[in-house]
């Protein structure tokens, strides 16, 4: 547990604390949501795997742009990092068309102000990576915005910089997914400017809470994909007849069990690491 550590908010899977004034711990738990909805069964080492995900791409992207990663704590859930200013938009990408993005296409055929060709299927690959941003709203729930809106939220110059940072970013780690056999359709970054005013990759990034991950061996375009991670748990709470409200059903021990080996998986191929090696040394996806 947090030493001296003042607690500073709950995600839904996530804690955030502050270390001093200059650094945070983001701890992530076992926690496993679907639908939106938290389950009150938890997924064993899901918070491990997620946070050595993070810490994995940390270390391969830093080429690309700088991160908040100070360190990655023993117990392999938890994440020291450098407390920023963080940028009011979410910067999602898209390489396949899903999710609020298919939705936003189908009424209006375009996507955040990027107008698309007609007749994409649901799932589609994106004839280039789009940058759809999104604003917290009062909801709770992420609002799409087009890109003038994320301009004037951040400035022209800078929301320039997110743009081409946040498609590289996409691009390298899609490149090096697509090796491993895993899809990666979009992912949702998080940034933020140090005090120099330099712009860092900070919060989680590229795990299966913050992207989606498809299996590439299956791809179908013309329906939603099966997720890599939460396909057994989304099948049998969908399976009970559950309307996606609170409170979310327990699911049996087997279901957690094989949606555990389902995280370790993607862990595995995505790092290259056996998860057990991280569990007796997470600094190795940090090398
Ligand atoms: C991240 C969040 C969580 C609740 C603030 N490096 C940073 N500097 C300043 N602020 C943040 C970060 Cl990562 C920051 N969040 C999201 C995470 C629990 C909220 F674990 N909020």
């Amino acid at each position: 547990m947090p030493e001296a550590a003042v607690h500073l908010g709950s995600g839904k899977v996530r804690e955030l604390y502050a270390l001093d004034d200059q650094r945070l711990l983001l701890v992530a738990s076992d926690r496993i949501s679907v639908f939106d909805v938290i389950l009150p069964t938890e997924v064993p080492d899901k918070g491990r795997v997620l946070t050595g995900l993070s810490a994995f791409w940390f270390r391969r992207t830093r080429h690309i742009v700088p991160n908040h990663l100070v360190a990655l704590r023993g117990d392999g859930r938890s994440l020291e990092c450098r407390r920023l200013e963080m940028l009011p938009v979410e910067v999602v990408v898209r390489g396949y068309l899903s999710g609020s993005g298919w939705k936003d296409y189908l009424h209006t055929g375009s996507v955040c102000g990027h107008a698309l060709p007609p007749g994409l299927l649901e799932s589609a690959r994106l004839p280039t990576p789009i940058v759809t941003p999104a604003t917290k709203a009062a909801t709770g729930h992420d609002e799409n915005i087009d890109r003038d809106t994320a301009a004037a939220l951040v400035g022209a110059e800078r929301w320039a910089e997110v743009e081409a940072t946040a498609l590289e970013l996409y691009r390298f780690a899609a490149a090096h997914a697509g090796t491993r056999g895993i899809i990666l359709a979009d992912t949702k970054f998080e940034l933020g400017v140090d005090a120099e005013g330099t712009l860092v990759l900070a919060d989680e990034a590229l795990t299966p809470d913050s992207s989606r991950f498809w299996p590439a061996a299956g791809y179908t375009p013309g329906g939603p994909q099966p997720s890599f991670d939460k396909q057994y748990v989304r099948d049998y709470t969908e399976g009970l007849g559950w309307d996606k409200t609170y409170p979310g059903p327990e699911v049996p021990t087997d279901v957690a069990a094989g949606t555990r080996a389902r995280y370790v998986e993607a862990f595995e191929l995505l790092t290259g690491v056996a998860f057990d090696t991280y569990l007796a040394d997470p600094q190795a996806v940090l090398r």
